[in-house]
């Protein structure tokens, strides 16, 4: 039996913030900050902030832009958050909202429609509460039968939702499965954090995977490598949880939010994932030569290009390894289905892709695709 992936679709948010929007906001709140606390940093008792660049970020990382859910109030200086409605448990959740809107797209180029779908895997950072799933609630607005469950895996999440669909294929407990990416990052984010205000954008994906012998879309990717691996660091780390109100002194710290130490995730990362790709393609007997694409988690532009350089033994040319970090940001999960659902044109049935991921955990997950 081989598995596919035979059709993908992606929510773009209509609001877009540019580089410069955030950086005049950030930069707004570092005056107000330090004229508000001029006497204690005069006194040494606070250090003073510092502005935040256009220029810093899109060379350190390659962003020019995010898409996002909610625009003004992130780029409201007294609020620097998003802000929504709270829905009544009668109304459709956001998240569930977008996901639906990417699934529809995906069922459409798959050529399946909600009676085909038996599994619905909901793989992203985060969910918007704990239960009933968000994948149940998906399942019910779509009119799927089967059964439904989510996952966190960060950065992973669509990769290993991938490969959790696979193996639900390979077991008969599914046949046609969808695996959505809803990322509705931007409430995550500390905007008043210069190191990781510009970091993330929102957004979301979906896959259809099915056995080969089912399949009818018009651009069918067949899975013939696949390998996740997870190694625990602190230097990506969120405490947000449900026991956090159990603390009230520290409900609301900055831990709460997204912290990375960005440096040494780069250097512990780059290695971790090049050496994968490397195993899986050795293991599917397939040389950098076969590879037409490389479809790589949307972080930062410079690890995709040490990743690039490293897998195919020189620089790749821009068709080879797409970005869409620079327009979408770290759309964490969502990124690498971003790549393959945009730039699948020009490849040629025998073809070979790798869809690699990487993130908090550690958690990284290589697949080797064949074109059909
Ligand atoms: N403007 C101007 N200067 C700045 C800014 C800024 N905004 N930020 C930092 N600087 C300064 C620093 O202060 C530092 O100054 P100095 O040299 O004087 O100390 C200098 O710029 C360099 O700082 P860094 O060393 O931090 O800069 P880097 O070149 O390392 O770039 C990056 C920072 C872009 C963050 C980079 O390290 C990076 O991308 N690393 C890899 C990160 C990565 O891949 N992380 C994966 C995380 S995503 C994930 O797993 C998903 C989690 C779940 C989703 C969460 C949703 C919210």
């Amino acid at each position: 039996m081989s598995v596919v992936i035979s059709g993908t679709g992606l929510f773009t948010p209509p609001e877009k913030i540019s580089n410069d929007e955030l950086v005049a906001c950030f930069n707004s709140y570092v005056d107000k900050f330090n004229t508000e606390n001029a006497q204690a940093i005069e006194l040494g008792e606070l250090e003073a902030l510092s502005y935040s660049s256009s220029a810093f970020i899109e060379k350190a990382s390659g962003i020019k832009s995010r898409y996002v859910m909610s625009k003004q109030d992130i780029l409201d200086v007294n609020l620097m958050r998003p802000t929504f409605v709270e829905r009544s448990n009668d109304e459709l959740s956001m998240q569930a909202e977008i996901g639906v809107v990417a699934a529809k797209q995906a069922m459409e180029a798959a050529n399946k429609t909600p009676e085909d779908i038996d599994l619905i895997i909901v793989a992203c950072a985060y969910t918007q509460r704990s239960y009933p799933a968000m994948a149940i609630e998906i399942q019910q607005a779509l009119g799927c039968g089967g059964w439904a469950f989510d996952m966190l895996v960060a950065c992973s999440a669509a990769t290993f939702g991938i490969i959790n669909a696979a193996n639900a294929i390979r077991s008969g407990t599914a046949k046609t499965v969808l695996v959505i990416n809803p990322e509705i990052l931007t409430p995550q984010i500390n905007y008043r954090d210069r190191d990781s205000h510009f970091i993330f954008g929102d957004v979301a994906t979906a896959s259809v995977i099915e056995d080969e012998s089912t399949a009818t879309g018009d651009h069918v990717f067949k899975i013939i490598g696949e390998q996740p691996i997870t190694q625990f660091s602190n230097n990506i780390r969120s405490n947000i949880g449900y026991m956090n109100q159990c603390s009230p002194e520290t409900q609301h710290a900055d831990d709460k939010y997204f912290i990375q130490q960005g440096r040494k995730v780069f250097k512990e990362v780059l290695p971790m994932v090049s050496n994968l790709i490397a195993s899986q393609m050795e293991k599917a007997q397939v040389t950098p030569n076969d590879i037409k694409r490389l479809y790589l988690h949307q972080a930062n532009i410079n690890m995709n290009n040490f990743i690039g350089k490293k897998v195919l033994g020189r620089d790749p040319e821009p068709s080879e390894a797409p970005i869409i970090l620079d327009e979408y940001a770290n759309t964490s999960s969502a990124g690498c289905i971003i790549a393959l659902h945009k730039y699948h044109d020009g490849l040629t049935s025998g073809d070979k892709a790798v869809l690699c991921s990487f993130g908090a955990g550690y958690s990284a997950c290589c697949l080797v695709l064949e074109y059909k």
